[in-house]
């Protein structure tokens, strides 16, 4: 169902202008707001009054992960602090996070997105909703949250961590409809029948996925054993969180919210803009965003837009499933984990040789991680204890700032393979069936 047809249901003519009056408006206040931006153009020769039209975007500077750590934490905030009400953070690609600042009308607009994208799964006001994504700096719970309240269903703040809680919880409290990473509902799947309860006690109807890559096996899985359907949904806390593009009840591409966040899809070498159906870098505008806007995102995210109209009446550009990335981020458990972060780690403790491998497997429906790494042999010891206790330091340190357990691995001197080009520094075992 479509929670505003306004939007929605535009015309692509209509949307078009909306997206060029807003994206003139963005360009006029980052260029008086953000030093970064004004720069940028200035060096490319640019004024505002040169954004008239959504097809100038073209003319404008991409927005890298790189450029929102040079500026860390707030050099890209286009607000006063004083209008900045909450933060979220998420994974940089070395020691510093990725903070995002949002304004109250952020977090309304944020708001307004999820129940949008509720609304298309089929959700309403009547149903009860689990929230089993991460809440905290993490945008998945708290994002999921607010949307849900704003629809006027009912939200159990599950989080994530007690799965016998949350069975308990969905049975109890007839859950009708279950936000997390679509590896965790597999794993909810397991412990059900673990803990001995029938699928038909339950009353499950709708599962809310994302946050990580899946596949449209494993929707049939998780649709046929845990009795409900299945969507998608798609965001990054740079652009926003969750809510920046989700399914709808045909189940035939993923819409993204064109009003808010207009999207591009680059090749990753040349940066050329590429047509509809060809896979290449999303990149993202937020049109609307005040607390944090970015001009042309590179997100890293591989996949292809399709601009038909699509049988549910929404007029949104559709994506694909994102195909992969085109860096080098994992996502383990949901977290999104860069290894110059592992690096970084190992590299401010003087124990260890800069050499190491990432070993990233599933046991079960989870992500396991081992982390390789070469102690310098004026370090190794035959006490054994010693050795347990170098290997814990490691691991709390990594658990401390990336909210990951890994196991940990001493391996002989010399003996990960030194690379004359780029280095493998991952093996990723597990396949998307
Ligand atoms: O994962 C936001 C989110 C939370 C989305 C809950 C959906 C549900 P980040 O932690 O910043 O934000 O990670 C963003 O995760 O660039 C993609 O690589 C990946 N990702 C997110 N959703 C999907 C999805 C959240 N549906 C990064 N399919 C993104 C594939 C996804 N990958």
């Amino acid at each position: 169902m479509l929670w505003n047809s306004n939007k929605e249901a535009m015309s692509f003519e209509d949307r078009k202008k909306l997206q060029g009056v807003r994206l003139h408006k963005l360009v006029e206040r980052l260029y008086h707001s953000v030093p970064f931006y004004r720069q940028k153009m200035q060096e490319m020769n640019l004024l505002p009054s040169d954004i008239q039209t959504i097809e100038d975007i073209q003319k404008l500077p991409f927005t890298t992960k790189e450029d929102l750590r040079d500026n860390y934490p707030t050099g890209l905030f286009a607000v006063p602090k004083s209008e900045i009400v909450r933060v979220h953070a998420s994974s940089g690609t070395t020691g510093k996070p990725t903070i995002v600042g949002y304004t109250r009308r952020d977090l309304e607009i944020w708001s307004e997105c999820i129940a949008r994208c509720l609304s298309s799964f089929g959700v309403n006001r009547d149903d009860v909703v689990s929230v089993a994504y991460g809440y905290g700096l993490f945008t998945g719970g708290l994002g999921l949250h607010y949307g849900v309240e704003h629809l006027g269903a009912m939200v159990i703040p599950t989080s994530t961590g007690n799965t016998e809680k949350h069975i308990r919880l969905l049975h109890d409290m007839k859950v009708t409809t279950i936000a997390c990473t679509p590896s965790y509902a597999l794993h909810l799947y397991e412990s059900i029948q673990k803990y001995g309860y029938d699928m038909n006690e339950f009353s499950l109807r709708i599962g809310i996925f994302g946050g990580e890559p899946w596949t449209d096996n494993m929707r049939k899985e998780i649709e046929e054993k845990l009795h409900i359907k299945a969507y998608n949904i798609y965001g990054l806390s740079e652009i926003m969180g969750p809510g920046v593009a989700h399914e709808c009840e045909c189940q035939d591409g993923t819409h993204i919210i064109e009003d808010h966040f207009f999207p591009e899809i680059i090749d990753p070498e040349t940066c050329e803009v590429l047509p509809d159906g060809v896979q290449g870098e999303l990149v993202l505008t937020t049109l609307t965003k005040e607390g944090i806007p970015l001009i042309r995102y590179r997100t890293k995210d591989l996949t292809a837009l399709h601009h038909e109209v699509c049988s549910c009446g929404c007029t949104e550009v559709r994506m694909d499933r994102i195909m992969g990335r085109s860096d080098d981020m994992l996502i383990i458990r949901g977290i999104n984990v860069f290894p110059s972060q592992i690096e970084s780690v190992i590299l401010e403790m003087r124990e260890f040789e800069p050499q190491y491998q990432l070993i990233v497997d599933k046991k079960g429906n989870l992500d396991t991680l081992a982390v390789h790494v070469e102690v310098k042999p004026s370090f190794m010891s035959d006490d054994l204890n010693a050795m347990m206790v170098l290997k814990k330091q490691l691991s709390d340190r990594i658990k401390s700032v990336l909210s990951i357990s890994a196991e940990i691995v001493f391996v002989e001197p010399g003996s990960i393979e030194r690379s004359q080009g780029k280095s493998c520094r991952t093996i990723d075992n597990r396949k998307l069936i």
